[in-house]
């Protein structure tokens, strides 16, 4: 039976991530840790432990140099045993053996979101220890090692299958390992191997880790990725896909200027929006381009919402030390993606160093004279109506919390939603006067427009919560169709107000759209009926 972990709190992937594992070696001869985790990444480690039994505070720097490292190259890093050294350096989490602090410990110190590890060597140890906190298991000896002085008896490969059979998290091979002895745990079950004298004991570190990728099946990185480095560079390299563009374009001038000039707007709708990493949204769920993508359609759906017609975005972009200058690349690759989809021009904007990324997004559109619609126009007796399902990116942001595959469509809402431009012209040639985009889910949205226009909404959202994967996805995980549909957020649909009429003829042309609620006069209370514990989304 699917449960949905109450707070799913990892990456989507740590099941691949933990595939090679290397654990940095203080005792290892000529080779700083630094230099290890280098290799070890160039060679493919897709995982880096911090381990320094002996660690004393003027080794902060090359332990954060390390996690920045990591970070640029996306591959977690954790701390091994000392917590308040992962949580003072920000690493992504903490690996625990037995006699350390407790998972729940871990769990409440690093948050949510860190991934905590945990050694499990027998089944003794597996009965005593609290897995609930923890992401994934590290069990050894496998085989004999001389690397860890007080290393428990080896397990063998029996042994390390004993605990894969017995924990539903991803199990971690340690001791003794090598390139060769490799093909064989994985055979276990376990998820991947850690290592530590395989490849940092080795005459030549690179080729010994490139030798264990290649093992574990994971591609060596030639070249590791690099921090950003000039604004102004930088700038120039952003926006040169988009100029050839501005030569048809008639609206303005190109970005590069002190200011940009926008012509012929009688017009004008502005309207900003912002995403923040850790806030809004999260590097490890989505590749930089979905970032960039969708932070312009969430933008430009408050214009379609309105009305108008995108002409221009501007883009103030906060940029981490440790994003690497591909990733920002990739970021405005699909920035310009969804721009060009809208006919839409980068019209110019700002970068900075900030401590996570951040976008602050402007866009002008281009209004009707004769309509623009407010959530104050929603009248007594009119149907309330959305342009489409709801409820899909919330259960599309669990499944991919949860690592679900089965779900293609509610992750593709999540992660790639689409400003609703058509079923905008659709509502507008109808002359609908209620418009808003659902971005904070149906309930709090709706709330937005009953207090608008002083009048309550009965809502049901039944037949918002038809779509066939949703239902799927709520009979795997025991969940509620209607009050997905009622509480999550980020569709981007639009929910607008009407008489029924008027909505029978729209559905012809929008066939997907459907009745949310009706409205009456304003009876105390302005969504009468919600079902309990029915929150909108916030973001957090
Ligand atoms: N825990 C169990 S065995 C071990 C640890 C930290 C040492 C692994 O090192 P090596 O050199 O890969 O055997
Ligand atoms: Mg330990």
């Amino acid at each position: 039976m699917d449960q949905i972990k109450t707070k799913a709190r990892v990456t989507l992937d740590l099941r691949a991530a933990l595939r090679f594992y290397f654990i940095t070696d203080e005792q290892a001869v000529g080779q700083s840790l630094f230099d290890q985790v280098r290799a070890a990444l160039r060679g493919g480690a897709t995982f880096i432990q911090y381990r320094c039994k002996n660690f004393i505070s003027d080794q902060y720097a090359e332990a954060a140099a390390i996690r920045d490292l990591c970070r640029l190259n996306r591959v977690p890093f954790v701390v091994n045993d000392h917590l308040l050294l992962a949580r003072a350096i920000n690493a992504d989490g903490v690996h625990l053996g037995q006699d350390d602090d407790s998972p729940a410990t871990a769990r409440q110190i690093l948050g949510p979101r860190a991934i905590i590890g945990i050694s499990v060597s027998n089944r003794e140890e597996l009965t005593r220890t609290d897995l609930a906190p923890c992401d994934y298991v590290g069990s050894g000896p496998v085989f004999a090692t001389g690397t860890k002085a007080d290393a428990k008896p080896v397990r063998g490969l029996a042994g390390l299958k004993e605990i894969v059979d017995s924990v539903s998290l991803p199990v971690v091979a340690i001791g003794g390992i090598d390139a060769a002895r490799t093909p064989d745990c994985l055979a276990q079950g376990a998820a991947g191997v850690a290592v530590i004298s395989a490849v940092a004991r080795s005459e030549d570190p690179q080729a010994a880790a490139a030798r264990m990728a290649a093992a574990c099946g994971c591609r060596p990185r030639d070249t590791l990725a690099a921090a950003w480095q000039s604004e102004f560079d930088l700038i120039r390299r952003l926006v040169a896909p988009a100029l050839p563009s501005y030569a048809d374009h008639p609206t303005l001038v190109p970005p590069g200027d002190d200011a940009a000039r926008l012509d012929a707007l009688n017009n004008p709708v502005i309207s900003t929006d912002t995403l923040r990493e850790g806030v809004h949204f999260h590097m490890p769920w989505q590749p930089p381009e979905a970032i960039g993508e969708k932070a312009v359609e969430v933008t430009l759906s408050d214009l379609a919402a309105c009305y108008a017609e995108p002409v221009s975005l501007f883009v103030n972009l906060g940029l981490p030390a440790t994003l690497a200058e591909a990733d920002i690349t990739r970021l405005y690759d699909g920035l310009h993606a969804a721009l060009d989809r809208h006919a839409c021009r980068l019209g110019g904007g700002n970068i900075a160093r900030a401590p996570v990324l951040s976008l602050d997004l402007f866009a002008v559109g281009q209004g009707r004279a004769a309509l623009f619609p407010r959530r104050g126009a929603a009248r007594p007796g009119e149907g309330l109506y959305a342009t489409g399902p709801l409820g899909l990116a919330r259960c599309g942001l669990k499944a991919l919390m949860q690592g679900d595959h089965r779900f293609p469509q509610l992750v593709e809402r999540f992660l790639r939603p689409r400003a609703r431009f058509d079923a905008a012209n659709v509502l507008a040639d109808h002359g609908i006067t209620c418009v808003m985009d659902i971005s904070d889910g149906l309930a709090g949205d709706a709330a937005h427009i009953a207090r608008a226009a002083n009048l309550s909404i009965h809502l049901t959202a039944e037949r918002a919560a038809g779509h066939p994967e949703l239902q799927r996805f709520c009979a795997a995980y025991h969940l509620d169709p209607h009050k997905e549909a009622l509480a999550g957020g980020e569709d981007y649909e639009l929910l607008f107000s009407c008489p029924p009429e008027t909505f029978a003829a729209i559905k012809k042309l929008l066939p997907e759209a459907c009745t949310v609620g009706h409205l009456s006069p304003f009876d105390g209370e302005y969504l009468p009926g919600l079902p309990e514990r029915i929150h909108s989304f916030q973001h957090g």
